[in-house]
């Protein structure tokens, strides 16, 4: 009898063992995600990136494990959704401006509608992405997306009336890039880490983005003057690899979907925050002025806006995009979340 006990535990021994070898059955290890990123670390996509990377980490009890790629080290800025759609990251952190063709109806959050900071735009965008689910998204699980905070110019030459701005290069991309238009300046195109050294070699005089990037590109080096006017924010999506998305077990897919609404958030409210962090420190120790438009000024900025809203409208109506529909959300998501 007592034979057989031995023999029994040994054949049960290496049943197990045998089982734990068996990729899929047994201790499979943790799942690894890489995300990639096309901006530096220090800056906000790449903040809130390890952030959800955290989260994710402690929400799945080590189940899931995040590398991730900041820089550009693994997918750029113009080829992060097709690089994603490819497989050659699992996750991947765009800017929408960077292809406004691509993304027309969450780039319609680029229009001069008045989007008061980071996180009314983040809820918005999000919200706007559930409600119309773009076909520019169907090859890709969307994650999460947010916005910036409303966009200033961070300029070397102070601008203060549209005299000022008239025919100036300065850098900005998408929705932003037609505002400038419409003020009279020349906007040139180019992702946001193309900028230090646009702005080094003199081809821009400044650029158009929210304020965090004074701080966290050391452009308050260079611009010494902001001209204030809480214009539009720039979109940004998290995308995934839809067949990884799907091998993905379900109560990590519950875990993603719960961080949808939260990440966005989240970012929001870093966004708002850093913008005031930084203006601090470039007031306080990099000598930046601030300029506010009078209000004869802003009237006349803002009524040069006007025409921007109706052309986008009359051309998505024309793609067959509900663009009347979509400016009605946007505008109607807004006052949502101000609490109006
Ligand atoms: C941005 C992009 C990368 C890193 C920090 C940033 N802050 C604001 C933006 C917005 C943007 O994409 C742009 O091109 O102005």
């Amino acid at each position: 009898m007592k034979k057989v006990a031995v023999i029994l535990s040994v054949v049960f021994v290496a049943m197990i063992v045998m089982v734990g070898m068996v990729p899929g059955i047994a201790s499979a290890g943790p799942i690894k995600l890489t995300y990639a990123n096309f901006p530096p670390a220090p800056t906000f996509p790449c903040v809130q990136m390890e952030r959800w990377k955290k989260e994710v980490e402690r929400r799945t009890n080590g189940k899931v494990l995040v590398q991730t790629f900041p820089g550009g080290t693994l997918l750029g800025a113009k080829n992060m959704m097709d690089g994603i759609i490819a497989g050659q990251a699992d996750i991947g952190c765009l800017c929408m401006a960077y292809q406004p063709g691509r993304f027309v109806i969450t780039n319609a959050t680029s229009l001069p509608l008045g989007i008061p900071n980071a996180l009314v735009g983040s809820l918005v965008l999000w919200d706007l992405y559930k409600r119309y689910k773009p076909a520019a998204f169907s090859k890709v699980k969307v994650l999460t997306m947010f916005t910036t905070a409303p966009s200033n110019i961070m300029s070397k030459i102070p601008i203060r009336t549209l005299e000022d701005i008239k025919g100036v290069n300065l850098r900005a991309s998408g929705g932003a890039a037609q505002i400038l238009k419409a003020w009279g300046a020349n906007p040139v195109g180019m992702p946001m880490p193309s900028t230090p050294e646009a702005l080094e070699k003199g081809v821009v005089k400044g650029l158009f983005s929210s304020l965090d990037v004074m701080k966290d590109f050391k452009f308050a080096e260079m611009c010494k003057y902001v001209t204030m006017t809480n214009s539009v924010i720039y979109p940004f999506a998290v995308v995934m690899n839809k067949g990884k998305w799907n091998s993905l077990p379900d109560d990590v897919k519950q875990i993603f979907e719960d961080l949808g609404t939260q990440q966005a958030a989240w970012t929001g409210v870093y966004n708002d925050t850093h913008v005031r962090k930084s203006m601090d420190w470039s007031t306080k120790t990099q000598g930046v002025k601030v300029i506010e438009l009078s209000e004869a000024e802003k009237a006349k900025w803002d009524k040069l806006l006007d025409p921007i809203r109706n052309k986008w409208i009359s051309s998505a109506e024309a793609k067959g995009i509900p663009g009347q529909a979509i400016v009605r959300d946007i505008k109607a998501f807004t006052r949502m979340y101000e609490g109006k």
